[in-house]
């Protein structure tokens, strides 16, 4: 390998989540899901939109996978609306739904991009939710079939799994902090619900393994780096702390480690009920971890205890338009010690990437040299990383195209590609072009 080189095989892709993209919520037979309610909840959504259209890509998903030929991309990464598939949650099954998803799978060989599919990124039925949600244990076998009908269907054709999308989402941000559907603020229930996802995630992997022959299944956690701000010892208390609720918590279950015990004591009475065989459940071995990378964690805790802490505090002043600190670095940090610590055999980092205003210019085009910059200097982590061992197999931008960015509606924009939200256009941005010549060449290039 030269030193800007990928290896062989790399997968170039992009990501993207049903609930974000495709639009046609009332299609079909489709369900509604807690994203709809959500939405349909005044203030919830800075820009009051709803799911509908969004990029409208259950009926344009031909012209979005245009775009990925057009980048000369291997891979796409995108997610199953379950609500579509089995409208209630867990009665009767929409074959509509499954029918939609076997086009896609279907248009995606035809271009020889491989399909990584995530079966749940955030989009529960309101049906189940209205029973209690994930913070009910029903919810994981509910879950359990519906992956089971999901891989029936499509395990011919797709061989890359993944369970979850960022449980620390699902969890903590939907039901502690209450930003995310359903929008509850309850610690213990949160962590009733991450206990539950992290179960539903190891009954799944050996259902998806019996329908797909060669399956590739993982599971897909964001992760957030954490620092101090200054070497005072409530920092480095701090920095513990986030790093243990928010890394360890859903990462060393996985990994057969059990819950943190530092973070478990911490908890208190919030800890989650545990049923007798969970852990292993949860620990079932799994081919690959995805990592989400977006930014660091600065901790900074001046007087010490519990009312006075503060997090993200920014060191430096180099960000994103949404305000998200750039620090690659922490990229790099964070593979290494996935690597040395846990030994997945198997790494992708299954999203990454940045928010700027973009504007379409009087030349038509869309000029974004800082999401460029952002991803030429990620993609540079990632190749020093691979140097030094990491087994990191592939790399999806997030995301293919601007797309309904949950609370901030489309006001955040992450995409490859420009969508015009009045007409549903599709451009390209420079950035896309830039990322189609890396993938064809399959090395960090230059950008002019
Ligand atoms: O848009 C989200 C995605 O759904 C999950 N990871 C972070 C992205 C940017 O916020």
């Amino acid at each position: 390998m030269t030193d800007n080189r990928f290896p062989k095989g790399f997968i170039w892709g992009t990501a993207t989540a049903s609930f974000q993209i495709e639009g046609a919520t009332r299609e079909d037979g489709r369900g509604e899901s807690i994203w709809d309610r959500f939405c349909a909840t005044p203030g919830k959504i800075v820009t009051g939109e709803t799911g509908d259209p969004a990029c409208d890509s259950y009926h344009r998903y031909p012209e979005d996978i245009a775009l990925m030929k057009a980048m000369s991309l291997n891979g796409y990464r995108f997610s199953i609306a379950w609500p579509r598939v089995i409208p209630d949650g867990d009665g009767k099954v929409c074959q509509a739904g499954l029918d939609y998803y076997d086009r896609v799978v279907d248009a995606l060989l035809r271009e020889n991009i491989e399909p990584f599919v995530t079966l749940y990124h955030w989009d529960l039925p309101q049906a189940l939710q209205d029973r209690g949600g994930w913070g009910n244990r029903a919810t994981v076998d509910a879950y359990a079939r519906y992956v089971d009908i999901v891989v029936s269907r499509l395990g011919d054709r797709v061989k890359y799994w993944m369970t979850h999308n960022e449980p620390w989402c699902v969890s903590i941000l939907s039901h502690e902090l209450g930003e995310h559907a359903p929008g509850l603020k309850d610690r213990k229930l949160a962590l009733q619900v991450a206990h539950h996802l992290l179960v539903s995630h190891g009954l799944a992997v050996p259902i998806i393994r019996q329908h797909c022959k060669d399956a590739q299944v993982g599971i897909v956690l964001n992760f957030s780096p954490a620092y101090p701000a200054t070497d005072s010892l409530a920092d480095q208390i701090l920095t513990r702390q986030h790093h243990a609720r928010f890394n360890l918590w859903f990462l060393d279950p996985i990994a057969g480690r059990g819950y943190p015990q530092d973070a478990w004591e911490g908890y208190g009475a919030d800890v989650p009920s545990v049923q007798p065989d969970d852990m292993q459940i949860i620990a079932a071995p799994i081919d690959f971890l995805g990592v989400n990378f977006y930014s660091r964690a600065v901790c900074h805790d001046p007087a010490g205890g519990e009312g006075s802490r503060v997090l993200n505090v920014r060191s430096k002043t180099e960000a994103t338009d949404r305000d998200w600190e750039i620090y690659p670095q922490a990229l790099y940090d964070l593979l290494i010690w996935i690597h040395n610590g846990y030994n997945f055999r198997d790494i992708y980092i299954t999203e990454n990437g940045a928010s700027y205003n973009d504007v379409i210019s009087p030349d038509g085009k869309v000029h974004d040299p800082k999401r460029i910059d952002y991803l030429k200097r990620h993609l540079a982590i990632a190749l020093r990383a691979i140097e030094a061992g990491v087994p990191l197999r592939g790399y999806f931008c997030w995301s293919l195209m601007d797309n309904f960015e949950w609370a901030m509606g489309t006001s955040s924009r992450f995409g490859l590609a420009y969508t015009d939200f009045t007409t549903q256009k599709r451009i390209l941005k420079d950035s896309g072009l830039w990322f189609g010549e890396v993938a064809r060449a399959n090395a960090l290039i230059d950008h002019p």
